[in-house]
């Protein structure tokens, strides 16, 4: 699933362009005000979007675990993000949506309950997994999602199979501890990418927008740390404010989304070498219900 990641890309993001495809009406409009949902990795993936589509100026976009999703909030629609399509608290939260409110589906599995309680379903089938760890599903609708906003995807696919041919950092396994950071839209990569440190490797991860960094976290910073930059360009944190307590500041260069591969990878060799099964979390379930 992890390796198929650059063909799924390239399907979502035809899916996306597609003038006269069902993706392109389905999906938010320029202007309307959104509130985009989801539980875990598809959380992440609505706190990317949203903060793709307002830096765009496409609209007002919040994003929210679809647990707290407040209510008395004026949106023109609710894109709920549900690989399974069965996750209880988006469906409480489409159940209680009332008329009025466009409710748009992204999920893998079509005919799934999602499906029945929203307006419209963009179904991904193809990317769709056996993990309980998501990895190609979570790349490939934020690829679709890109997309459709007109975000540059460019060299998406290519930095994908880079990554995937890439060897690993070399001394990253040992780490005791590892931060992610992001700024805009790669603050949901970066939560995604601990999450999945933390499901597969049962690894010590957290997550930060990039200047957050300094105010708190960096109080954890020692020698077995890592603290790995997902943005564009430079992180904007001097090397010292995270060397400085012996930390270990890695950067990769490529499109964050397609770096996230590696850290799918890394997570893959942690949880081999510590005897774990990547796919299968303790405690954690391909859909969490009830
Ligand atoms: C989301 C979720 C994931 C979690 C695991 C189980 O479900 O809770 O966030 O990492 O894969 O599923 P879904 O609503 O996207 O199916």
């Amino acid at each position: 699933e992890i390796a198929s990641q650059p063909d799924c890309w390239r399907r979502a993001i035809a899916l996306a362009r597609d003038p006269d495809g069902p993706v392109r009406e389905a999906l938010p409009r320029a202007g309307e005000r959104v509130a985009v949902v989801g539980c875990g990795t598809s959380w992440f993936i609505a706190q990317a979007y949203a903060a793709l589509r307002e830096a765009g100026g496409q609209g007002e976009t919040d994003a929210f675990p679809a647990s707290e999703m407040p209510t008395g909030r004026a949106y023109d629609r609710v894109l709920a993000l549900s690989r399974s399509g069965t996750t209880t608290e988006v469906l409480d939260l489409l159940g209680r949506i009332r008329g009025g409110v466009r409710t748009t589906v992204i999920t893998a599995v079509p005919g799934s309950p999602v499906t029945d309680l929203a307006d419209e379903a963009v179904v991904l089938d193809f990317a769709d997994e056996r993990s309980v760890v998501q990895t190609r599903w979570a790349t490939s609708e934020l690829a679709l999602l890109r997309a459709h906003l007109g975000h540059d995807v460019g060299g998406l696919v290519e930095d994908g199979g880079a990554a995937l041919a890439a060897p690993l950092p070399d001394g990253l396994a040992e780490a005791g501890q590892f931060t992610f950071l992001g700024r805009g839209w790669t603050y949901g990569v970066a939560q995604e990418a601990a999450l999945k440190m933390r499901e597969a490797a049962g690894a010590w991860t957290e997550a930060y927008p990039v200047m957050e960094y300094r105010h708190g976290p960096i109080s954890v910073t020692g020698p077995r740390s890592v603290v790995w930059w997902l943005g564009e360009g430079p992180s904007g944190l001097a090397e010292m404010e995270v060397t400085g307590p012996g930390g270990r500041l890695v950067g990769y260069g490529r499109d964050p989304l397609a770096e996230l591969v590696l850290v799918q990878r890394l997570a893959v060799a942690i949880a081999v070498a510590r005897g774990l099964d990547p796919d299968r979390p303790r405690n954690l379930t391909r859909s969490v219900i009830l």
